[in-house]
């Protein structure tokens, strides 16, 4: 039986780990504050570590994650999710091409998280009627990974055709996250409005809270 057999709850704040955002602070020690403070589920996201680091530290994070009894997800590879048996995995676009859904679900099994970014109304269309059990919707707002932004206009759409979790990113913060609260999204997921807050647990506190409402 996987540890998270309803896989993916509601009103989760997603905390997306990556040390380039981090102000040079250790990741491991971001994510137990964030933890504590309440967030509901972490990805590790570095894509500047070699193999054997994001095994090494994969390792660390997902024992905490066991330890706190909330999923822990890798980011863009299937072999190292499975390496590490992570209790999740997340694709994107790219990812997917490489790693087609039903071989990361072969690698991985059944029980386990499998998510994917989409980028339009196209793409979530698509996404919606396969096997991910969550889907990633943005980037809603202005953000460093990528150079464009969707914007908050088709978020009341997506949620009327969702069949699953829509998680809702890029650009997300305290400032501005009742823009999509109000518009009915329950699942947000950051990196730097926790990474780089001076403090993390109260940055996590507060959003979390809006979530609740
Ligand atoms: N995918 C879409 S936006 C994004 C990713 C990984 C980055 C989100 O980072 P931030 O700091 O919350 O804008
Ligand atoms: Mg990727």
């Amino acid at each position: 039986m996987g540890f998270f057999m309803n896989k993916i709850k509601d009103n989760i704040l997603y905390l997306v780990l990556s040390s380039e955002y981090a102000r040079q602070r250790p990741i491991y020690d971001i994510a137990e504050l964030a933890i504590d403070a309440g967030i509901d589920m972490l990805q590790m996201r570095e894509k500047d570590l070699p193999e054997d680091g994001l095994i090494s530290l994969g390792r660390r994070l997902q024992s905490l994650c066991r330890k706190k009894a909330i999923p822990f997800i890798v980011n863009d590879n299937p072999y190292i999710a499975q390496k590490i048996n992570a209790d999740g995995l997340h694709l994107g676009q790219e990812d997917i091409k490489r790693y087609p859904l039903a071989r990361a679900r072969a690698l991985l099994g059944k029980e386990k998280i499998i998510g994917l970014s989409t980028h339009s109304v196209y793409e979530f269309s698509l996404a919606n009627e396969q096997d991910f059990d969550y889907i990633a919707y943005g980037p809603i707002f202005p953000t460093k990974t990528k150079d464009y932004n969707i914007g908050a206009k088709d978020i009341e759409a997506i949620l009327r055709i969702s069949k699953k979790p829509v998680v809702f990113i890029g650009g997300i913060d305290i400032s501005n996250i009742d823009i999509l609260i109000l518009q009915g999204a329950k699942n947000i997921a950051v990196i730097r409005a926790i990474t780089e807050a001076q403090d993390i647990a109260g940055a996590a506190r507060l959003l979390k809270d809006r979530l609740k409402i």
